[in-house]
């Protein structure tokens, strides 16, 4: 049975782009309405429910390094993780996580509990989107891949700059369901089609042993794997992906919307209020958060099936990793281009 909406279909007659694409490398995204959420995998993707999206542009690809590298040259902009922290800000934390850092997946030697993320995941002192492994590693041979390191304030910088946005939730996972909008995977409803790795995750046992079956370690050239249907590239694997909407359980932002207006599907919904996102159950502090997209590299049918459009987790703003990235819209009316478009 096919999936692709028929030819009669209002939403499929307004397919076509309302004109050029605002910029370089960005795919008109038609409107539609579909089911955001899954009510079949992880409690924070339910329930299920039926929003509408307008039309709008985004970029194909995730930002690579040297998309990023151009806006750094060109406003001298200091990401978060090449700062040394507020200590003021973090009261609890030793001295030594205060210097410029940034986590890192650092596999370990032999099997561990997947109930203590501390055992691979570690604050490096000089990683950043330039080192991304930490002092001694470097982003030479990976300009293509997609900028990591990236805070949310940093992801948004860099679309201001582009004269872009950040994708809304509902915008991002109707566009990386790619046209299938019930389909488990931006591809189909099976996670290797005939034994076929369709996006850059996790083969082997998490996380000692990456048996690399899809050809990658961390991560990889944008455009390494087959476009979904809309015709973009790494939605899924590679890395985890910005939003700009404060994170929200569905279940609160679903009723949120009925309660609000009694009826009828969100349209484009926008999550929690800033401060409705912060988790005062962290350990982390009370930071605020905002949803990201997509799962990444280290995504793992053993440990982490979020290698798919219904997927989502909440991210602290403050916080950048070696698999977090991003990639930007456009809505319309799109705003006028900035000069810096001629560079990308
Ligand atoms: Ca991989």
């Amino acid at each position: 049975m096919s999936r692709s909406r028929p030819e009669s279909d209002p939403y499929r007659q307004a397919a076509r782009p309302p004109g050029r694409p605002p910029h370089r490398q960005m795919v008109w995204i038609p409107a539609g309405s579909f089911q955001m959420g899954s009510d079949h995998h992880y409690p924070e993707e339910a329930p299920a429910h039926h929003v509408e999206v307008p039309g709008f542009w985004i970029d194909r690809a995730p930002v690579t390094n040297a998309q990023f590298l151009k806006f750094v040259k060109a406003t001298g902009h200091v990401t978060l993780a090449e700062l040394p922290a507020d200590a003021s800000a973090y009261p609890e934390a030793q001295m030594e996580f205060l210097v410029p850092s940034s986590i890192v997946f650092v596999p370990p030697m032999r099997t561990v509990s997947q109930d203590d993320p501390y055992a691979w995941w570690q604050y490096l002192p000089g990683a950043d989107w330039r080192h991304p492994e930490g002092r001694g590693s470097s982003i030479k041979g990976r300009e293509h891949h997609p900028v990591v390191h990236m805070s949310h304030g940093d992801a948004l910088a860099y679309a201001t700059w582009a004269g872009k946005q950040l994708p809304t939730e509902a915008q991002w996972e109707w566009a990386a369901r790619g046209g299938l909008e019930t389909a488990e995977y931006a591809w189909g409803d099976e996670l290797q089609p005939y034994g076929r790795m369709l996006a850059n995750t996790f083969q082997g046992d998490f996380p000692h042993h990456n048996t690399q079956l899809d050809g990658w370690e961390r991560t990889s050239p944008v455009g390494s794997f087959p476009a979904n249907g809309y015709g973009l590239f790494d939605m899924i694997g590679n890395v985890w992906e910005w939003t700009d909407d404060w994170y929200q359980d569905h279940g609160s932002n679903f009723r949120a919307h009925q309660a609000a207006s009694g009826c009828c599907s969100a349209n484009n919904p926008r999550g929690a209020t800033q401060e409705a996102s912060i988790d005062p159950r962290s350990q982390h502090g009370l930071v605020p958060r905002k949803v990201v997209k997509g799962g990444s590299f280290l995504c793992a049918p053993s440990y982490c099936r979020r290698y798919r459009p219904a997927a989502r987790m909440a991210q602290g703003i403050d916080t950048s990793t070696c698999h977090l990235g991003f990639r930007c819209s456009v809505p319309i009316p799109s705003p006028v281009p900035a000069a810096s478009d001629s560079s990308r």
